[in-house]
């Protein structure tokens, strides 16, 4: 990759903490997260009590209850957690959990497993008090994206969906406020951003405490229109996150079926053992997917790195992918270098 696209928010090593995620929600995530690590929580928490923030927004419909549904007008959530000794829970095809996130952490800190999914998963949140949502009907918003949606039946995943402020069936509803960065992905009613019709988004994010403690945290509601039962790279570890505590740690967004065929995040933090910087190895990662991908114009990807001495990377298939950066100096939205 040339020089010119490796300059990113933060390439120099300062350690923690730092605290870094996906997209323009990542904004108040990172804020929640700062706090907790101001109050003494450690990197985990941390990286639970961030991204909850987006799990609760009933503005964010792509990530938690209020998500947009698979094609059968369901929503089903993934969430994955990691930490710095390489422990990871996750959940995949829960419904009506409101912190899929939270019952990942449940999973990997009070049974003997990694992954739960579907009923079972939801049969251990009930077991372990889990507050569900008392009905889960689609938010009314995503009721009317669905039935549009279903007039042509198409699934075409559709680039950088997660930062448009506005969207043909819900249009005006979710306008946030970015500093730092002028952005411009020209999401109005009827025209809709290049790559097609339906996207989704997900919250990922990394945690660098002042102990120099890694973790990571995943929760999404999938790509949109999905197949029922489809599953992405989000909650499988290796491929949506993944931690090393000596090295770094990544996360991915975007098209969960490239991260998983290319187990990207923990082939980014394997570039990171080999020697490559955060930045270049999520470049190489983006290369490898490029590779594999037979219209990779059509496909959106982000990865983002944080190495275990403070060093961020950012790096995508398109121009688009934004991301926060929290440290001691501030949070602000950045946007990644790219590709293509
Ligand atoms: C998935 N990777 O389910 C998720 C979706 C996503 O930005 O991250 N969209 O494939």
């Amino acid at each position: 990759m040339s020089e010119e696209k490796t300059r990113n928010a933060l390439t120099n090593a300062s350690r923690g903490p730092v605290v870094v995620s996906t997209w323009n929600h990542g904004l108040s995530a990172n804020a929640k997260a700062l706090e907790v690590l101001r109050a003494g929580g450690d990197a985990l928490d941390a990286a639970e009590a961030g991204v909850m923030v987006t799990e609760l927004d009933s503005l964010e419909h792509s990530v938690g209850l209020s998500g947009f549904p698979d094609r059968d007008g369901i929503v089903t959530l993934d969430a994955a957690i990691m930490d710095h000794t390489g422990r990871a829970g996750s959940v995949a095809f829960v419904r009506g959990v409101t912190h899929p996130i939270s019952l990942a952490r449940m999973v990997m800190q009070r049974t003997p497993h990694v992954m739960l999914v579907g009923e079972g998963a939801e049969q251990f949140a009930r077991e372990q008090g889990v507050k569900f949502a008392p009905e889960t009907p689609l938010h009314p918003k995503m009721l009317a994206a669905w039935q549009l949606w279903l007039k042509e039946k198409k699934y075409a995943p559709q680039i950088n969906r997660e930062n448009a402020s506005t969207y043909s069936a819900v249009a005006g509803q979710h306008t946030p406020t970015i500093k730092g960065i002028q952005i411009n992905y020209g999401g109005t009613v009827g025209n809709t951003p290049i790559g097609g019709e339906h996207n989704h988004d997900t919250i990922g994010m990394l945690v660098l405490d002042a102990r120099g403690r890694l973790a990571a945290s995943c929760t999404t509601s999938g790509m949109s229109y999905k197949m029922h039962g489809r599953v992405g790279d989000s909650p499988i570890i290796g491929a949506g996150l993944f931690v090393d505590g000596e090295v770094g740690a990544a996360v991915c967004t975007g098209v969960g079926e490239i991260a998983m065929r290319t187990v990207a995040s923990f082939l980014v933090v394997e570039k990171m053992r080999g020697g490559a910087t955060a930045q270049q190895a999520c470049e190489e990662a983006i290369a490898r997917m490029i590779k594999i991908t037979s219209d990779p114009k059509q496909v959106q990807v982000g990865l983002l790195a944080l190495s275990h001495d403070g060093a961020v990377g950012a790096f995508a298939i398109q121009g688009g992918f934004t991301y926060a950066l929290g440290n001691s100096s501030g949070n602000k939205m950045y946007e990644a270098t790219h590709a293509l």
